[in-house]
């Protein structure tokens, strides 16, 4: 299966026909996904091991069966809504590839090399960003993800049980995390900077995710007069303004991009609404700022509507400096390789930036020509994803076999 053969088979799955992808942790699409997964797994003689999280991991291991100190690699399959075609799966399928390019040059592993595809990694389904590696890494109270709900009020938990898997087993998986050395995630770029087919990832700024609930009055649209209204999308449309002007003041960007309106009639003034905003910025005090800001705007706006405010972080991560050495190594065999490797920091967060609170990761990027992510622009030319291939083997020959 060449690297194109198998992007043809994933390409077509929780695709709409606008070319948005709807992949969400746990149904069908996504469930197909996994089915892929595990397909080419099996084609490549891999075992596949499913953690407790749901994460999934094919390894590929030494003759001698040696099991410690991996290389992981691979990404995640899930997307955002309508979300473009390599934001993740890129990872995972180079990470197959790359597999195969090393086995045809007889490569001879001294360190197992394991494929992973981290569960629910856009917070797409559950709200929280990189569920499964936060799971895995004790970065996420494993009762707190159990209650997680999605748009239909199911539980994480319940999900899980439909699944096949055991609620009460998610957390941290230390015997997993003691058997893996370090973390490579291969990604499309997200901006447009990178000048080279490939690049290696400086950082990954601090960013975040809040929800901010209003509670007003559902009432008629047509019989209620102003004076008697508590209407909470008056607040909330000064959340969206108040966003991109805290941005601006705090050199940061804020975004509003998803809300949800309670009971949502056209001819009744909305109960409730809740909206959510994603922050990002070059260090913690900036993005802090940025809520802040924003937060005291919308009460300021609720509170001559008798409208309630109520504020929860949903995540946070912050400033992931990857692993220097690690980093730097990374730069020094993809300039080997391929004759340039730019280091460049990035606004978005990965599971390899969860990771690597227990253990070295890195990350490279493979050049997006429109620079755009999160949507069904996003790209990236075939050349440039052989290219990422060619600098995965040769990051994978360097750290596992040789
Ligand atoms: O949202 C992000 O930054 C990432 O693409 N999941
Ligand atoms: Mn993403
Ligand atoms: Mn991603
Ligand atoms: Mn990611």
């Amino acid at each position: 299966m060449t690297f194109e053969e198998m992007w043809a088979d994933l390409l077509p799955l929780g695709r709409d026909a606008a070319g948005g992808y709807h992949r969400f942790a746990w149904t069908p699409p996504e469930l197909e996904c996994r089915a892929w997964f595990a397909g080419e797994a099996r084609r490549r003689g891999l075992d596949v091991e499913h953690d407790a999280n749901g994460n999934m991991i094919a390894w590929w291991l030494p003759e001698d069966g040696v099991r410690e100190n991996a290389v992981l690699t691979g990404s995640h399959l899930d997307s955002v809504p309508g979300g473009g075609a390599f934001d993740g799966p890129l990872g995972v399928v180079s990470a197959f590839a790359a597999i195969d390019l090393l086995r045809e040059r007889g490569a001879r592993l001294r360190r197992p090399i394991g494929v992973a595809a981290f569960a629910e990694e856009e917070g797409a389904r559950f709200g929280v960003a990189c569920l499964g590696s936060r799971l895995l890494t004790g970065a996420i109270d494993p009762a707190r993800a159990r209650a997680l709900t999605d748009a239909d009020g199911r539980t994480f938990a319940d999900v899980l049980h439909h699944a096949g898997l055991d609620p009460e087993a998610i957390g941290p998986d230390d015997d997993l995390l003691n058997r893996v050395g370090c973390f490579v995630e291969l990604h499309v770029e997200q901006g447009r900077a990178l000048a080279e087919p490939v690049g290696v990832a400086a950082s990954i700024v601090p960013h975040g995710r809040w929800r901010f609930g209003f509670a007003g009055e559902g009432n008629h649209a047509g019989t209620t007069a102003l004076a008697d209204r508590r209407d909470p999308m008056l607040p909330f449309a000064s959340m969206v303004l108040a966003a991109r002007e805290a941005a601006e003041r705090n050199g940061t960007v804020a975004t509003v991009g998803k809300v949800r309106v309670d009971p949502g009639g056209v001819n009744a003034i909305a109960a409730s609404v809740t909206g959510w905003l994603d922050a990002r910025g070059p260090d913690d005090a900036s993005v802090r700022r940025t809520v802040a800001d924003v937060d005291a705007a919308v009460r300021a706006a609720a509170r001559p509507h008798g409208v309630t405010v109520d504020l929860a972080e949903e995540s946070y991560t912050e400033v992931v400096g990857f692993d220097l050495a690690l980093r730097d190594r990374l730069a020094r065999v993809v300039k080997g390789a391929l004759g340039g490797a730019p280091v460049l920091p990035t606004g978005a967060g990965h599971d390899a930036g969860i990771l690597s609170a227990r253990m070295p990761t890195a990350m490279l990027f493979v050049r997006n020509p429109t620079g755009v992510s999160h949507a069904p622009a996003e790209r990236a030319e075939i050349a440039d994803c052989l290219a990422g291939v060619e600098a995965l083997a040769a990051v994978l020959d360097d750290l596992a076999a040789g």
